[in-house]
């Protein structure tokens, strides 16, 4: 039986088929319905933050926050990630400017955002990588001295807070993907996160095609509308999401007390004052120490039948669209580069048994 990376968070059948038989009963079925209102409503309030705009997967919002606050030119942004964050600039006619990680978050280093600006740049888009945040505020400082916009691909950070404030709100907007891998799972599902109902009207205006009204269209938006049953999936997989990121955080701690001690293996503890989701559980590998490469590891999990994955090798600078671009260069990258050729994200979910840690660390631990 295959032990894999994830394993999505399902909601009860039974429970689940009661909320069909309304949509069948009400004919209802997408377009601003009654869960799909329900469902804004109760992530605005389970997240804290003031408002929520729910779209189809966790790309179009990205796409959509750029097109929301006008950007373009060039949007500072890091190669590590899932590649929809810099297909999203992409997409949106603008240009990626690549910016290397730090090792203590693999998320943008502050350090090294001033030196990528020019009088082209618009935007930074920063990425809350395993859902660990980034550090916001120096990033602000950033932005606020170079009149920029900030958009933060939160895909990873659902429920994370830093000292009881949610991440989402740092920033002018902020993305989720609720996609069947992560924490919270709408099927595919995101949202965009956003601070004023201005900017909330706008958002949904861009995700209905651009209609404010019946016979007026106010911009050339695009549809990535959630039908009902998406939304009553994810009214009840909220029920059970707390409970779901305590197993997950046992899994994590299991993983480290066994691995605390092996050298050549690093991962994340847990950050103070931080709220985690633990959607992730990346182990980074030093050959050297370790005895064995990152491959060489990964590949004797496989023919155990542990499916990890190496997110995120190779980075998106190396993909053909990418690596003509100056910023793509490896020399620029020395951070990035090096965590992906060490990464492998260990399996990591609500439902793993005792049995299947024991037997992912019994083939780690030498
Ligand atoms: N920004 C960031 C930082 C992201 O990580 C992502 C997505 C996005 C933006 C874009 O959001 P979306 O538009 O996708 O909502 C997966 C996901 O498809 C993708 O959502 C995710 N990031 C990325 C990191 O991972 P794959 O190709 O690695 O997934 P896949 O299909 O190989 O699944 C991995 C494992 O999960 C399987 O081996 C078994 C398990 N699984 C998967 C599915 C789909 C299940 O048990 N059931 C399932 O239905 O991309």
């Amino acid at each position: 039986m295959q032990i894999t990376v994830t394993s999505p968070l399902l909601p009860d059948l039974d429970e689940f088929h009661k909320l069909l038989q309304q949509i069948w009963d009400s004919k209802w079925i997408t377009n601003n319905g009654s869960f799909h209102k329900q469902l804004e409503a109760a992530l605005a309030e389970y997240l804290k933050v003031p408002y929520v705009s729910l779209f189809t997967n966790g790309t179009l919002p990205l796409i959509t926050a750029l097109q929301a606050l006008r950007i373009n030119g060039e949007v500072i942004t890091t190669p590590y990630s899932f590649v929809a964050t810099t297909h999203s600039i992409w997409w949106n006619g603008c240009r990626p400017v690549f910016v290397d990680i730090e090792e203590e978050t693999c998320g943008i280093d502050p350090d090294k955002i001033e030196a990528a600006i020019t009088p082209k740049t618009t935007a930074i888009m920063p990425v809350h990588c395993y859902g660990k945040p980034v550090k916001m505020k120096q990033i602000q400082e950033i932005a606020d001295k170079y009149g920029l916009k900030v958009i933060y691909d939160a895909a990873h950070a659902f429920g994370v807070e830093v000292d009881g404030e949610s991440v989402l709100k740092a920033g002018d907007m902020s993305t989720l993907s609720f996609h069947a891998t992560k924490v919270y799972n709408t099927l595919e599902g995101g949202a965009l996160v956003m601070q004023d109902e201005q900017t909330k009207k706008r958002t949904d205006y861009l995700k209905n095609f651009g209609f404010a009204g019946e016979t007026e269209v106010v911009a050339p938006g695009i549809n990535s509308k959630v039908d009902e049953v998406r939304c009553a999936y994810g009214l009840l997989n909220l029920k059970q999401i707390d409970d779901a990121i305590a197993k997950r955080q046992q899994v994590a701690q299991a993983y480290r007390v066994a691995l605390r001690n092996v050298p050549g293996v690093r991962f994340f503890e847990d950050m103070p004052g931080v709220r985690h989701n633990y959607s992730y559980f990346p182990i980074f590998i030093n050959e050297k120490e370790y005895g064995m490469s990152r491959d060489e590891l990964y590949f004797k999990l496989r023919e155990n039948d542990i499916w990890g994955r190496r997110y995120f090798y190779p980075l998106i600078s190396t993909f053909s669209t990418y690596r003509g671009l100056p910023s793509a260069s490896p020399a620029n990258l020395p951070v990035a580069t090096r965590i992906a050729n060490e990464v492998i994200c260990l399996p990591m979910h609500h439902g793993l048994t005792d049995t299947e840690i024991n037997h992912i660390l019994d083939l780690m631990v030498k």
